[in-house]
């Protein structure tokens, strides 16, 4: 299968674009042909530091490095550094009903976190997740639960292509992790972990062990002592029952046996211990990528350059169905 993803360089990758992606892309690449994008124009939709932007891509480049995704095995380039993206989100454009993109949420949610910078590529940022995904004519994205409905629409987008003109996309599927597929807030269990939000509220990739330790000290609980799963009236340790679970391979049936009789303060201890652990092959990583930039562009450039070929030769395919040429 070719299968596409990517991830907007907007700041400290966090535990939940790991154990919502990331962690899917490592089993994925062993059998399949993966592409996988740090996606620059998509992080240009909402405000942004053109000086920080350039750190912030190769940021992610280090932590695609570091959680395993292997260079030789799958294409990793930065979404800009390809034109044919923005080309053919303009064509899909052109067939993008302007209902369906008023019903995204995520167009919903950032319009209300940024209620001074709603513009155009915010409204169209679906439209282009689209033609990243099938400009590699992608059968499978391996996403969280939030970008699911982009996902959707780029097979709506695909079937009308396909029905317009010919057929030439495959329809893509979202894979979804199990567990793990939203890992909410540490300050507020009821939204979403965002790289955007109050760095307290969520634990970044290559956060120093002290942070770790306080930011989970300090994690948002609920009522009662239990250390138990239940979505709905245990909102918060719920959250750090699943982050538990993903990083030891253990259940939280399992977990809650292990803690009982234990408060919240012993099972957030050994949280923060489990995390500092599993993340520091990532701060060592990181480490000695930070000193290796010509190793980390090059990665980039002949990603770039191996995703052009498949990208020209559909845009070809497209031009010419379009009757463009
Ligand atoms: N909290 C989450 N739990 C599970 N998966 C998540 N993802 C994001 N947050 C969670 C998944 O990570 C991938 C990359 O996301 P993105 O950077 O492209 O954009 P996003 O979904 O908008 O992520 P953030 O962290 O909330 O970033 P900002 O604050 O910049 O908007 C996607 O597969 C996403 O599902």
């Amino acid at each position: 299968m070719r299968i596409f993803s990517g991830i907007r360089p907007t700041g400290g990758l966090h535990i939940g674009n790991y154990l919502g992606a990331i962690k899917q892309w490592i089993a994925l690449q062993e059998k399949n042909e993966c592409v996988f994008c740090i996606v620059d124009l998509h992080a240009i939709t909402t405000p942004y530091e053109p000086k920080e932007l350039q750190k912030n891509i190769l940021e992610a480049t280090a932590i695609y490095l570091a959680a395993g995704i292997d260079p030789e095995k799958s294409i990793i380039f930065v979404q800009s550094e390809v034109k044919e993206h923005a080309e053919l989100a303009w064509l899909l454009g052109t067939i993008t009903p302007m209902g369906e993109l008023s019903r995204m949420t995520q167009f919903k949610e950032k319009s209300k976190q940024h209620k001074d910078y709603i513009n155009a590529g915010l409204f169209n940022y679906p439209v282009l997740m689209a033609a990243d995904i099938l400009l590699y004519k992608s059968q499978a994205v391996p996403v969280g639960k939030d970008q699911e409905q982009h996902v959707e629409l780029a097979r709506t987008i695909a079937k009308k292509f396909n029905l317009n003109f010919g057929k030439i996309f495959p329809e893509p599927e979202t894979i979804l992790p199990k567990v793990g597929a939203k890992i909410m807030s540490l300050t507020d269990p009821k939204k979403k972990m965002s790289k955007s939000d109050d760095p307290k509220s969520c634990i970044s990739l290559f956060d120093s062990p002290e942070d770790i330790q306080k930011k989970i000290m300090s994690a948002e609980t609920d009522s009662g002592k239990e250390i138990i799963y239940n979505v709905t009236k245990k909102p918060g340790i719920s959250n750090l029952l699943t982050i538990y679970s993903l990083l030891t391979d253990k259940s939280t049936q399992e977990l809650e046996k292990q803690f009982k009789g234990k408060g919240y303060g012993d099972f957030k201890k050994a949280l923060a211990k489990v995390l500092i652990d599993y993340l520091e092959p990532f701060r060592r990583k990181q480490k000695e990528l930070q000193t290796r930039d010509v190793y980390v562009k090059d990665i980039l450039n002949k990603g770039a350059s191996r995703a052009r070929i498949i990208a020209q030769s559909t845009m070809q395919e497209v031009r010419e169905k379009m009757g463009l040429i």
